[in-house]
């Protein structure tokens, strides 16, 4: 029979395997083959892979459809001793159920009390200005769920980096001095893929064209100067590589409780200050599908305070580099 430890080593080098196989790197990019290991792991009762299933499986196109599953895998990696699922699980349950956990917790315990309907409240939608598309959007997510993305950030924060063109890497080019949490398929959770999956429906788009969102976050002082989104290519007649564009940028504010940091849009005169769990929506091409000059923004310096917004660029056809 097997020891303990070296079922635990087995499992650890399964979901790593499959993690590799998920993002591509060290090995080919395959992730039905990935799925594949995290199920034969989870079965065999691995918390790793019960957590980066329910993490992928919160991600989808209908909230309605992904939430319940998610959140059975997150019981299951629970009442394996996991805190970390049980946390997600208690933030999607409804606050009045007042849900005491115990670890022989089974579903129909639990059903009941998950509380879609914070997920499914249908979000107000304003226009701000047309040309170019400016919109503000209320209610993409409750209070709890901001403060629980600010949370994740937190642990992870580095320096922000600049896209300058198609190709090459990122690099720090002194025009963002805040900091991002980058996240991506590997550190990704239930609440964050629920998120992606809540603004994939608000902006009608599939979740494949989405680039790996981002958590900034602005000390005082902190700013991020006047930029646009959408990528800017070297050579309209260069062949190689990817053609696509940030078609879209969604902004999701994850606090309110700071001075400063205003989103301005200084080629139309337009200044927002949003409610946490509110967000700016813009298109940052025109009707011709080119990159549009008059999206310039910035976010202003923070005077007092800290800011956080989560930024998911959107493009105009399926994304798949930065897994
Ligand atoms: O933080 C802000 O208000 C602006 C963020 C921004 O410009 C961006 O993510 O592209």
């Amino acid at each position: 029979m097997l020891k303990l430890a070296d079922k635990d080593a087995i499992l650890g080098a399964a979901v790593k395997e499959a993690e590799q196989l998920l993002i591509g790197r060290e090995a080919p990019h395959a992730p039905q083959e990935a799925i594949k290991r995290l199920y034969w792991a989870a079965q065999e009762g691995s918390v790793d892979a019960l957590l980066r299933l329910a993490a992928m499986t919160a991600t989808g196109r209908d909230i309605a459809t992904v939430l319940p599953k998610a959140a059975q895998l997150l019981l299951l990696a629970a009442n394996l001793g996991s805190g970390f699922a049980r946390d997600q699980l208690m933030l999607l349950v409804d606050e009045h159920h007042k849900l005491q956990f115990s670890s022989t917790m089974n579903w129909s315990d639990i059903r009941d009390a998950i509380n879609i309907g914070v997920w499914l409240e249908k979000p107000g939608i304003m226009d701000l200005r047309q040309d170019p598309l400016i919109r503000h959007v209320s209610n993409v997510v409750p209070s709890q769920v901001c403060r629980w993305l600010i949370s994740r950030a937190a642990t992870g924060l580095k320096p922000a980096l600049v896209q300058v063109g198609y190709e090459g890497q990122p690099k720090s080019d002194g025009s963002r001095s805040c900091s991002t949490f980058m996240i991506n398929i590997l550190n990704a959770d239930v609440i964050i893929s629920l998120v992606r999956t809540r603004i994939g429906q608000i902006v009608e788009t599939a979740i494949e064209r989405f680039e790996p969102p981002q958590i900034l976050h602005y000390g005082v002082g902190e700013e991020f100067s006047a930029h646009y989104d959408f990528l800017r290519r070297k050579d309209e007649s260069d062949p190689g590589g990817y053609e696509g564009e940030r078609a879209s940028t969604f902004l999701l504010y994850l606090n309110d409780d700071y001075e400063g940091g205003r989103t301005i849009f200084p080629k139309v005169e337009l200044s927002i200050r949003a409610k946490a769990g509110d967000a700016l929506w813009f298109r940052n091409l025109d009707g011709d599908g080119r990159p549009d000059k008059a999206t310039l923004h910035a976010g202003t310096p923070v005077e007092a305070g800290e800011k956080w917004v989560l930024s998911q660029w959107i493009h105009d056809r399926r994304f798949s580099a930065g897994r």
